[in-house]
């Protein structure tokens, strides 16, 4: 079986945004392939983060996963730092990315405009931390949103230049980007992309919002001035987002999507969409709630999912040390 690995930040709730661009999707790949999926906490502190904030936030994303239809029995489902070897290979990977690589990330720069006050040394080798985390399981395939697509080819740039120096060490990953839902945009600002971290509450769908919550926020989405539903990204990027998240949830083409509405105003078709979003996330969160009482069942998940991640990361980083020359312990 093909190899699958990805994960998210536990730097906030989940939105819509990462819920269609990845997780709805990791849901439809665990029978194929043997798949990890990580909750990314060593990432998340590139940003600062409160410490009782993002240890609950990492426990609930895992039970999001879990809510969301990931089968802890079939993916391993684990922390980041539980795994030491993310970081012991990460700083391997370090010495084999360049600085100009590094530097025309366009999420750091993104990110350290954003936290201007705090650009710190892992906000700009996030990257190679990245690509220690693909690159120690020998994952096949890397399902992403769009965001992500640059880092993964660095990722893939970085296995092959240790490849060609060392010989074959590394699988070279590719991604597995959806083909509707890959970048689905704010609702406040559609030329920007929805994030978690996002400090207006209207710009984003948590994953947790209730159905109330969501078709208000819908109702409240920026539009433009015309009346008509009709796919134009570059003229009509709002109405074209709720077009995508609806035919993300529904399975239609735009020009179904089109159809449907043709005639109808922007307000019912608003309501619509968050109607079609709230339906689609009520059966996740009643298991997460479900899962909010049960410490022990997430206790266990938690235990042995790191202790198989470790033990498959560490074959993996044991001939990477041998490989560079780092001598055995004998
Ligand atoms: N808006 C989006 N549309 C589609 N996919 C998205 N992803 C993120 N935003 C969108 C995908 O979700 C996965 C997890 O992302 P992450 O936790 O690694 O962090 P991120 O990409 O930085 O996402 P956020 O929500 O914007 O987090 P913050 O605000 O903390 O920076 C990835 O597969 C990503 O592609």
């Amino acid at each position: 079986k093909k190899v699958i690995f990805s994960g998210m930040q536990p730097s906030g709730i989940i939105t819509l945004g990462n819920y269609l661009g990845a997780l709805k999707n990791w849901t439809n790949l665990q029978d194929e392939y043997n798949c990890l999926y990580c909750i990314v906490d060593m990432h998340a502190i590139t940003v600062r983060q409160d410490p009782a904030v993002l240890r609950k936030n990492a426990r609930e994303l895992m039970m999001l996963y879990i809510a969301a239809g990931l089968d802890p029995e079939k993916n391993i489902i684990y922390m980041q730092s539980h795994v030491s070897a993310h970081a012991e290979l990460a700083w391997i990977l370090n010495c084999f990315t360049y600085m100009g690589e590094l530097s025309r990330m366009t999420q750091f720069k993104d990110k350290s405009q954003k936290h201007s006050d705090n650009i710190n040394a892992g906000l700009f080798t996030y990257p190679a931390l990245m690509a220690a985390d693909i690159l120690l399981y020998q994952a096949d395939l890397v399902p992403v949103g769009i965001d992500q697509r640059q880092h993964l080819e660095l990722t893939r740039d970085i296995a092959i230049r240790f490849n060609n120096l060392y010989g074959d060490t590394f699988k070279v990953p590719e991604a597995y980007i959806p083909k509707v839902g890959a970048k689905i945009m704010s609702l406040q600002d559609p030329t920007k992309k929805m994030s978690k971290s996002d400090t207006d509450v209207n710009a984003s769908i948590s994953i947790i919002d209730d159905t109330d919550t969501i078709i208000r926020k819908f109702k409240r989405a920026v539009t433009d001035s015309e009346t008509e539903v009709r796919f134009d990204e570059e003229n009509k990027p709002g109405v074209s987002n709720l077009m995508t998240i609806y035919g993300a949830i529904t399975g239609q083409t735009m020009e179904q999507v089109t159809n449907e509405f043709a005639g109808k105003g922007y307000g019912d078709f608003k309501v619509k969409v968050g109607e079609a979003v709230a339906e689609e996330l009520k059966p996740l969160q009643n298991r997460f709630k479900e899962l909010s009482s049960d410490k022990a069942y997430i206790d266990g998940v938690i235990k042995k999912n790191a202790e198989t991640a470790s033990y498959l990361a560490t074959k993996t980083l044991r001939k990477v040390q041998k490989k560079v020359g780092f001598p055995p312990i004998i």
